[in-house]
């Protein structure tokens, strides 16, 4: 029997704590469409999140500038046709705040408020063998033991900040991108530091510019990034997507990524150098990711991925009008796209405000916060705030920092060690029922979120399903199914150019962690047919008892 301990669920009084079919973790764009798929079998589910409401990543990502990189008619859910008819975006790249008030709309549409329950952290989940049930527990004191768990916590969840020494000294305000204060920060007439020059810092950078008195940037390693050319949504090209919006997500489906992005099926250095040019310049001008949809060989080849890297270092120095800060911002010692390509509106164009620096770290890390502000190259420097931009633990650090144990109590954390263990992203070997959504081994990151959300739910939703039609209690990853899974995925990221950059998707930002390519870089479509064979064959590579 279930029994709630101790603490009052904050919400999320639908299902009784002791009738738990599903735990489901995170309400996030994945917990809130599980939710929605496991009512419809009939389960009692309920969604837990630390957060005060719905939205996941963009609940917490509320930095100035903060937007999708993939276009909101395309960043949205798909599942209900009325839904995706009568929403309407504002702009073609919509900002954190719209997209909140998106998820916060399919929340009161889909009722699903009624079977969630904020303010609480999964602090563990044990495997009860004997019962086949996981017995989870809250930090509010409460236990559940629910049959299946569906870890919905999101990929980019746990904020890093590097250990700076005399972090604590500091006397100004310290913020990160990724835990950004509700009330939003003025920075008007400060004096602030942004470290980092990941998405995010490319994202907030132009907008805390605009407010702060002296900008000062902290960069270890410049991005490649491309301009969005972000604009107010119109109604042609909404009804351009509406008109026959099934068809268009059909064909998004069975993309590489996950994005229609008109991809050009040449290759690079087999096109002439002005009709190579004439390519770049047209992508550069329509904006956004699908730049590097602009030859089908700039992830593999390194020759063609150069002519792709060297145009956008070209357009780098004809913006910024200083040559020294032009050339520290072009990268150059990884190719394009293999670090998440980032997109900005304004990005480069700030570093020729006269109140914006950039200091190069890379050889001289910053040395430790001071009271006034921090130390770095052997100068101090004086701040009223400091952003840290400096990205999260990906993938995996959410994962860890609960404390799950399947079979013989062995600890996940334990088990993925040496990296992380997954048969197609989903599920791991010893942890019975318990599903990851957009988990490591599957695209993921690498493709458009609202995509792989969907397939994934969709999947396991069908799957939860069928274990219930068909009367069994259990469903595991085989071993040797998973062993197979990684080595595949691990070969597919080696054909490409991904392991050449220290990226997260490698592991390399968080000390320690393991350098092995996280996603899985075979492409939703062909991902999404391997996951659909696999259950028509009964759930080849899984035992069912
Ligand atoms: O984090 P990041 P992010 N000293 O890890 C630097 C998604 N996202 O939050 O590269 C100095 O990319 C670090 O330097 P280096 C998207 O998937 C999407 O920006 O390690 N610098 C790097 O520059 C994205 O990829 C959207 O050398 C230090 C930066 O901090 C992911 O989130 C918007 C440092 C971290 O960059 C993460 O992006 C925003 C140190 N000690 C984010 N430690 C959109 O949809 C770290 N850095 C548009």
């Amino acid at each position: 029997m279930n029994t709630v301990t101790n603490g009052s669920a904050p919400s999320g009084d639908g299902a009784a704590a002791d009738e738990l079919d599903v735990v489901i973790v995170g309400a996030g764009f994945s917990g809130m469409y599980m939710l929605y798929r496991l009512r419809k079998l009939g389960l009692k589910s309920r969604v837990f999140d630390r957060a005060t409401g719905v939205g996941g990543t963009w609940y917490w990502n509320r930095y100035p500038g903060a937007r999708c990189d993939v276009e909101s008619m395309q960043y949205s859910y798909s599942f209900s046709q009325e839904l995706q008819q009568e929403w309407r975006w504002s702009e073609k790249f919509s900002a954190q705040p719209e997209i909140l008030d998106y998820a916060n709309h399919v929340a009161d549409r889909f009722d699903l408020r009624s079977d969630m329950q904020f303010e609480t952290s999964i602090e563990s989940a044990h495997f009860d063998e004997i019962a086949n049930r996981w017995i989870v527990k809250t930090d509010r004191g409460e236990e559940f033991k629910p049959r299946y768990c569906v870890m919905a916590t999101g990929c980019l969840s746990s904020a890093r900040v590097p250990d700076f020494p005399g972090l604590k000294d500091f006397s100004g305000k310290t913020y990160h991108t990724g835990h950004w204060p509700h009330e939003g920060v003025d920075f008007t007439g400060k004096r602030v530091a942004v470290i980092g020059t990941g998405s995010s810092a490319i994202q907030a950078i132009p907008v805390i510019a605009e407010q702060a008195s002296h900008l000062s940037v902290f960069q270890r390693t410049p991005n490649y990034s491309i301009p969005s050319r972000n604009g107010p949504m119109t109604d042609d090209y909404e009804q351009s997507w509406k008109r026959d919006y099934e068809a268009h997500r059909a064909d998004a489906r069975q993309t590489k990524n996950g994005i229609l992005a008109n991809p050009n099926d040449q290759s690079a250095i087999e096109t002439s150098a002005d009709e190579r040019r004439e390519v770049y310049e047209q992508r550069w001008a329509d904006g956004g990711t699908r730049f590097m949809a602009s030859f089908n060989d700039l992830a593999t080849n390194a020759e063609s991925n150069d002519t792709a890297a060297e145009f956008v270092r070209e357009k780098i120095r004809a913006i910024v009008k200083d040559t020294d800060a032009a050339e520290l911002l072009a990268a150059k010692d990884y190719p394009i796209g293999t670090k998440r390509i980032c997109v900005d509106t304004r990005y480069f164009e700030t570093y020729n405000l006269e109140h914006v620096d950039l200091i190069d770290v890379r050889g001289a890390p910053v040395e430790h916060l001071t009271q006034d502000g921090l130390r770095q190259g052997g100068k101090d420097y004086a701040f009223d705030a400091i952003v840290f931009a400096t990205g999260f633990d990906a993938m995996t650090g959410t994962l860890a920092r609960i404390d799950i144990r399947g079979r013989g109590g062995r600890a996940l954390k334990q088990e993925w060690e040496a990296g992380p263990k997954t048969y197609l992203g989903m599920m791991s070997a010893g942890f019975p029922n318990m599903f990851m959504v957009t988990g490591p081994q599957s695209p993921s990151v690498l493709s458009n979120m609202m995509v792989s959300i969907e397939q994934h739910i969709d999947w396991m939703a069908d799957c939860i399903g069928h274990m219930e039609t068909s009367g069994h209690a259990v469903i595991e990853a085989r071993p040797e199914a998973q062993d197979a899974w990684i080595e595949h995925s691990t070969e597919i990221a080696y054909t490409t150019l991904y392991p050449k950059a220290a990226s997260w998707y490698m592991g390399a930002n968080i000390p320690g962690k393991p350098r092995v390519f996280l996603p899985y870089i075979g492409g939703v479509g062909r991902y999404r047919a391997k996951c659909d064979e696999i259950a028509a064959a009964g759930y080849e590579g899984f035992q069912l008892q």
